[in-house]
């Protein structure tokens, strides 16, 4: 069996180890454009396996928090190239994660200030953050979103299919399709979130629909084996819900199986937090998950994450219960985390008031092990 820290391949992106560095919103592109900081964040991170970006909306509707950067406007990928060139010169790979957050959203953020979209008008019990007038940042409630026609779908999944266009232009290797945590993906697959009559809504194949249209568009443009997805079905990250979850999965996860991607990207439990969070009254069945996967033939990369430490990481690889495994925390504060994985060395914590916002502090001053 391979180890943490051998190479593998996902789809068409060759990696030097199994250690990736998970999507993490860090709120420091104002004006949505990567500046000369997110370079040297990103490229003191180049020694993972493979980086993940933050969260990256697809387009102005899709943005949901003030200051993340954005594929929509050509100094985003303007300074995304400077990003992904200064991650390859150090030898590392780097994808992008699509973004399009849906109902998490405010009217302040949106286009012209109006509602954000969602399958159904239901409001998240949840918080955004934005930028007031005076320049100040505020924690505030979601607005209330008004459902997509049904019309307006094909447009949506054009939107990603642009954005994974753009990342391609911007240097990328490849994208991650964020259909994790609560945002515009998840909401179409989870019930709670989902309560239309349409195709979309009702019976799990079409609360899927939408994931798995958004897929076939971003593999068909880029490549399958330049696509990821990333999952989370049981985390009640942005007010996310579902009684029953592993059905609806259990139906994408094989249904993704058709598609040849680079990597599928499962969130254990709740995101940040409780591993064995369950969703109605059965725990979920992750090694049946990616049984089914396997099954209906899906050879893509099998990513874990959430809380893993060095030695469940080391042990889920050489198990063969996945073959990556992605951290996000500890990639904020130990920028060299390979080394330190594969050393055994001390690892720092990071400071949580230095996680979104702001300028270098909790950012690049994180010091590589001595
Ligand atoms: C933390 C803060 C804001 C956004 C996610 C993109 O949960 C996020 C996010 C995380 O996937």
């Amino acid at each position: 069996m391979p180890t943490l820290f051998d190479p593998v391949s996902v789809g068409d992106i060759p990696l030097a180890n199994r250690v990736a560095m998970a999507p993490l919103t860090r709120n420091r592109s104002p004006g949505a454009v990567p500046n000369d900081l997110n370079v040297t964040y990103y490229e003191q991170r180049a020694s993972a396996g493979l980086i993940i970006t933050e969260g990256t909306p697809i387009t102005q509707q899709g943005q949901g928090y003030a200051d993340v950067p954005g594929l929509y406007l050509p100094e985003s990928i303007e300074g995304w190239k400077r990003v992904t060139e200064a991650v390859h010169r150090a030898g590392g790979r780097i994808v992008t994660q699509i973004w399009h957050v849906g109902r998490v959203s405010h009217t302040s953020l949106q286009p012209n200030g109006g509602a954000p979209v969602a399958p159904s008008a239901i409001r998240a019990k949840s918080k955004t953050y934005i930028i007031n007038p005076d320049g100040s940042g505020a924690f505030v409630d979601t607005s209330e979103p008004r459902a997509l026609d049904i019309s307006e779908i094909p447009g949506i999944i054009e939107d990603y299919r642009k954005a994974a266009r753009a990342a391609i232009d911007a240097g990328f290797d490849g994208v991650e399709i964020h259909g994790a945590n609560g945002y515009l993906i998840d909401q179409f697959l989870r019930s709670g979130t989902n309560h239309r009559a349409d195709a979309y809504g009702g019976p799990i194949a079409n609360r899927a629909r939408f994931a798995l249209e958004v897929v076939e568009a971003v593999a068909k443009e880029i490549g399958a084996g330049r696509t990821g997805i990333r999952i989370s079905p049981v985390t009640p990250s942005n007010d996310a819900s579902d009684p029953n979850p592993q059905p609806i999965f259990n139906y994408l996860i094989e249904k993704l199986a058709d598609f040849d991607l680079a990597f599928i990207h499962v969130i254990e439990g709740a995101t940040g937090g409780d591993r064995n969070h369950q969703q109605g009254d059965k725990p979920f069945d992750w090694d049946a998950l990616r049984d089914i996967y396997r099954k209906a033939g899906g050879k893509g990369a099998w990513m874990v994450n959430n809380g893993y430490d060095r030695e469940n990481a080391i042990a889920a690889v050489e198990t063969g219960k996945a073959d990556l495994v992605s951290f996000g925390r500890l990639f904020i504060s130990n920028p060299d985390l390979v080394h330190r994985l594969k050393e055994n060395l001390p690892l720092t914590e990071p400071k949580k008031e230095t996680f979104y916002g702001g300028g270098a502090p909790g950012y690049t001053d994180y010091p590589t092990a001595a």
